[in-house]
C-alpha cells in the first residue's frame, strides 16, 4: 500500500506539445470506454474536442464514420490526422506522447507487462461478461440470464483477488489500468443489477479510485455517463 491516496501526477491543464492543437475524441457519455479515454484525457491535461457519435441511435455506422473507423466502435481520437480507434491503445498512446512521466503505463517491462495484462483483462472478462448481461435488458426489456450473472460475479471476485493488497489495479501506483477498470464498475453500480459491495477489497478500491479522480473531472465525465447508463437500464427494465 506504498502510495494510497497519493495521486501520482501533475495533473496541469497545459501541455508544452499540445500548444498548437486540440485531439479530437469521438465519443458517447454511456460508453464506458469512451468514458475512460476522456477521463484520461483530463486527467492530462490536454486540450479536446468532444464529437458525440450517439451509438443508441446507430450513428458508429454512418458512411464518414466507418471511413474513420471500419470497426464502428467509440472511442476514436484524431491527433492531428493520426486517427486511432481502441480505449486502451488510445490511452497507451496518450501517456506515452503527452504524459509528463510514465507512472500510468509504466516503461519498466515488468510492470508495463501487469498493466497491459488487467487491460486484456477488462477487455476480454469484464467488458463481454457486461455486456452479455446487460444487453437484453437494454435490448429488450428483458433481465440477463442467470448464468451470465453468475459469469459476471465470477469476474468480480477476480478483480477482488486482484485489488488485495494493493492500493491500484494494477499494482501500487494509479495506471491506465484503473481508468479501464473503473468505466465499467462505476456502470455495473449505476446500473443496481449486480452487488460489487460483496466483493470488500473491489468495492474499496472503487471507493478510493473515485476520490483520487475527481480532480480529473470524475463526476462531470464518469460519474455522470455511468448515471446516464443506469437509468436507462433501469428504465428498459420496468
Ligand atoms: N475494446 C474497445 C471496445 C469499444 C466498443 O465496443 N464500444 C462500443 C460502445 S461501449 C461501440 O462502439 N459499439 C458500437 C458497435 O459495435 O457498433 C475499446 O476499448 O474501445
Amino acid at each position: 500500500m506504498e502510495s494510497e491516496g497519493i495521486v501520482p501526477l501533475n495533473n496541469s491543464i497545459f501541455n508544452a506539445k499540445m500548444a498548437n492543437h486540440t485531439i479530437d475524441i469521438y465519443f458517447f457519455t454511456m460508453s464506458p470506454p469512451s468514458r475512460a479515454a476522456l477521463l484520461l484525457m483530463r486527467a492530462l491535461g490536454l486540450k479536446h474536442n468532444i464529437k458525440i457519435v450517439n451509438v443508441l441511435a446507430g450513428e458508429q455506422m454512418n458512411p464518414e464514420f466507418i471511413k474513420i473507423n471500419p470497426l464502428h466502435t467509440i472511442p476514436v481520437i484524431n491527433d492531428g490526422g493520426f486517427i486511432l480507434p481502441d480505449s486502451n491503445a488510445i490511452m497507451k498512446y496518450l501517456v506515452d506522447q503527452y504524459a509528463k512521466d510514465d507512472s500510468l503505463f509504466p516503461r519498466d517491462p515488468k510492470k508495463s507487462a501487469i498493466v497491459i495484462q488487467r487491460l486484456f483483462f477488462v477487455s476480454g472478462y469484464l467488458f463481454p461478461r457486461f455486456v452479455a448481461y446487460h444487453l437484453p435488458t437494454m435490448k429488450d426489456g428483458v433481465k440477463g440470464a442467470e448464468e451470465d450473472l453468475n459469469k459476471l460475479n465470477e469476474t468480480f471476485s477476480m478483480m477482488d483477488n486482484y485489488v488485495q493488497g494493493q492500493t491500484w489495479f494494477a499494482g501500487n501506483n494509479m495506471t491506465v489500468a484503473d481508468f479501464a477498470a473503473i468505466s465499467l464498475i462505476s456502470t455495473i453500480y449505476a446500473c443496481g443489477s449486480c452487488d460489487i459491495s460483496a466483493h470488500q477489497n473491489l468495492f474499496q478500491w472503487f471507493q478510493k479510485t473515485k476520490t483520487a479522480m475527481e480532480s480529473f473531472g470524475y463526476d462531470e465525465v464518469m460519474q455522470a455517463g455511468a448515471e446516464a447508463f443506469g437509468a436507462l437500464y433501469k428504465s428498459r427494465l420496468k
